[in-house]
């Protein structure tokens, strides 16, 4: 039997989710009204991966019968000063969700739910694959510079990543 404690903090993670598809969209509306195509394509793919990983939780937490609930979701972030920002920003926010799934982790350790534990270690990998793929992005951003024909190539590439295949751009 799942703990209350185990359980909310399941259900914090679902928001979670939810509030990271919606900072991808919005990222991407920002890369369209920018002009990055390739971003904006790849962002908003992401968004939908972002539901996806929601939706794991989301039925999750039925499976074990108890109620997912939908709680407020925060705001994303509109304004970006550049593409860098945009992934510097996407990469933080990783960062921090990889933090709280190995939180999660930890506390389905220590209550001895090892079922949960099992369910959290897709996560766990997504993380890291998560972190590999922002990193590279942003790598390759810092290398060719904010302006002229490098940057124009770099948002194609990135919008012609296939973000479940590829962990990094190469
Ligand atoms: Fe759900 O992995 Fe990103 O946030």
């Amino acid at each position: 039997m799942l703990s209350e404690k185990l359980l909310k903090k399941l259900n914090e993670q679902m928001v979670v989710e939810f509030y990271s598809a919606n900072v991808y969209l919005q990222m991407s509306a920002w890369c369209n009204h920018e002009g990055f195509e390739g971003s904006a394509k790849f962002l908003r793919n992401h968004a939908a991966e972002e539901m996806g990983h929601m939706e794991k939780f989301f039925d999750y937490i039925q499976d074990i019968d108890a109620l997912p609930i939908i709680d407020a979701i925060e705001k994303p972030e509109s304004e970006f000063k550049d593409l860098k920002h945009v992934f510097e920003t996407a990469y933080k926010h990783e960062k921090v969700v990889t933090s709280r799934i190995h939180e999660l982790v930890e506390l389905s350790l220590s209550e001895k739910d090892f079922g949960t534990f099992n369910f959290l270690q897709w996560y766990v990998e997504e993380q890291r694959e998560e972190e590999k793929l922002f990193k590279s992005i942003l790598d390759k951003i810092n290398m060719v510079g904010l302006e002229g024909r490098g940057l124009f190539m770099v948002d194609r590439k990135i919008g012609s990543i296939k973000d479940k295949e590829i962990g990094s751009i190469k």
